[in-house]
C-alpha cells in the first residue's frame, strides 16, 4: 500500500525552487509538515518565519537521517545542488554535492519507505549533438559536470525505483525564471537578471550572446509542474526521474524585445563569457508529449505573461528598496 504524503522534507530550501516551492508546499499541505532545510544560506524572514527550518549537510547521512526521525518524514524533495556555472568552476565539489547527496537522499528514502522522493533533473542532461528541439528519448552526452551528475542521478534514481520500488520521480527542468529568490550560479541566470538590472538601471549587460536560444519556464508553472508530477497517480507513470517538461523558448534578443514593451528605454550589450559554451552545448527547445500524456502537464505562461508579471513585481519590490 503505498504511503500517503504528509510530512515533507525540502533540501535546497533557500535555492530559487526551493524557496518557493517550500512555501507553495506550506499552503497545501500545512507549514508545519513541510521541514525546509539548507547548507549554509540564511534564509529569507519569510521562509524562516513560516514553518521549521534547519541548516543539514546532505552529504552526511547523519545530519539527514536527524530530520526524518524527528518529523517522521514520509516525503523528501531534493532541491540542493550545485548549478551549471559553479559546477564548471569546482567540478569535484559539483559531483560530490550532486552525486553523494543525491545518494544519501536515495538510501534514506528506501531504508525509511519514503512515499516519495523528487530528484530534479535539468536541461542540462543533452550535449551538442542534440536536436534542437530535444525528444524525450535520445542520446544524453552532456559537456558539463552539473549535466554529468544530473544524467547520473536520473539513471541512479530510476535504478532505485526498479530495485527497491522506491516511488522517485522527476523533470528536466528548463532555465527557471522568477522575481523573488535570485538564482544560484547557473547558466540561464541571465533570463532573471535582465528583469532586474532592467527595473533598476535600464539596462543589462548579458554574459551570453543575443542569438542564445534555450528552453524556459516561469516560476509559477515550474512549481505547478513539481507539484502535479509529484501527485500524479504512479500506476500512470511509464517515466520516472527523466521528463522533459517545456512552456517557452526564446533568444535574447526576443526577450529583451518584450521588456523593451513595457520599458521602452531598456538598452543591453553583450560580453559573452565561459557560461556561452554552457549554453550553447545545450537544445533550443523540448519535446514535452510524455509529460502531457501521463500526468496532465500543461503550461500557463508565455513570454509576453511572465514579462508583464517579472516587471510588475520587480517595480513594486524597487519602488519599496527590496531590490
Ligand atoms: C543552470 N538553471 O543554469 C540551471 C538549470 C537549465 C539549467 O539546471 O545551471
Amino acid at each position: 500500500m503505498k504511503k500517503e504524503i504528509k510530512k515533507i522534507l525540502v533540501t535546497g530550501s533557500v535555492g530559487q525552487i526551493g524557496s518557493e516551492l517550500t512555501l507553495t508546499l506550506r499552503k497545501k499541505y500545512g507549514a508545519e509538515n513541510v521541514i525546509a532545510t539548507g547548507r549554509k544560506t540564511e534564509p529569507s524572514k519569510e521562509l524562516r518565519e513560516s514553518g521549521p527550518f534547519h541548516f543539514i549537510n546532505v552529504n552526511d547521512p547523519a545530519s539527514v537521517e536527524e530530520m526524518i526521525k524527528k518529523y517522521n518524514i514520509d516525503t523528501i524533495i531534493h532541491m540542493a545542488a550545485i548549478l551549471s556555472g559553479v559546477g564548471e568552476k569546482n567540478p569535484m565539489l559539483c559531483w560530490d554535492v550532486n552525486m553523494n547527496g543525491t545518494i544519501v537522499i536515495l538510501n534514506l528514502a528506501v531504508q525509511y519507505e519514503m512515499a516519495r522522493v523528487i530528484i530534479p533533473s535539468s536541461i542540462a542532461v543533452w550535449g551538442p549533438g542534440t536536436p534542437a528541439k530535444a525528444p524525450q528519448e535520445t542520446a544524453l552526452k552532456p559537456t558539463t559536470m552539473y549535466g554529468v551528475t544530473k544524467v547520473a542521478g536520473e539513471l541512479l534514481a530510476d535504478y532505485y525505483v526498479k530495485k527497491f520500488g522506491l516511488d522517485s520521480r522527476g523533470l528536466r527542468y528548463p532555465g527557471i525564471i522568477s522575481s523573488e529568490t535570485m538564482p544560484g550560479g547557473g547558466t540561464t541566470d541571465y533570463a532573471v537578471a535582465i528583469y532586474y538590472e532592467a527595473v533598476k538601471n535600464k539596462h543589462y549587460t548579458c554574459f551570453v550572446n543575443e542569438q542564445t536560444k534555450l528552453p524556459m519556464m516561469y516560476m509559477p508553472d515550474c512549481l505547478k509542474s513539481t507539484m502535479d508530477l509529484m501527485e500524479a497517480p504512479f500506476e500512470n507513470l511509464k517515466h520516472h526521474n527523466d521528463f522533459n517538461v517545456g512552456s517557452m523558448s526564446f533568444d535574447v534578443k526576443t526577450l529583451a524585445d518584450s521588456i523593451k514593451k513595457y520599458i521602452p528605454e531598456f538598452t543591453i550589450n553583450y560580453e559573452p563569457d565561459f557560461r556561452q559554451a554552457i549554453a550553447d552545448s545545450w537544445p533550443d527547445d523540448v519535446e514535452d508529449t510524455a509529460a502531457r500524456e501521463e500526468w496532465g502537464w500543461k503550461p500557463s505562461y508565455d513570454l509576453d505573461s511572465m514579462t508583464k508579471d517579472m516587471l510588475a513585481n520587480l517595480t513594486e519590490k524597487h519602488k519599496k528598496g527590496l531590490i
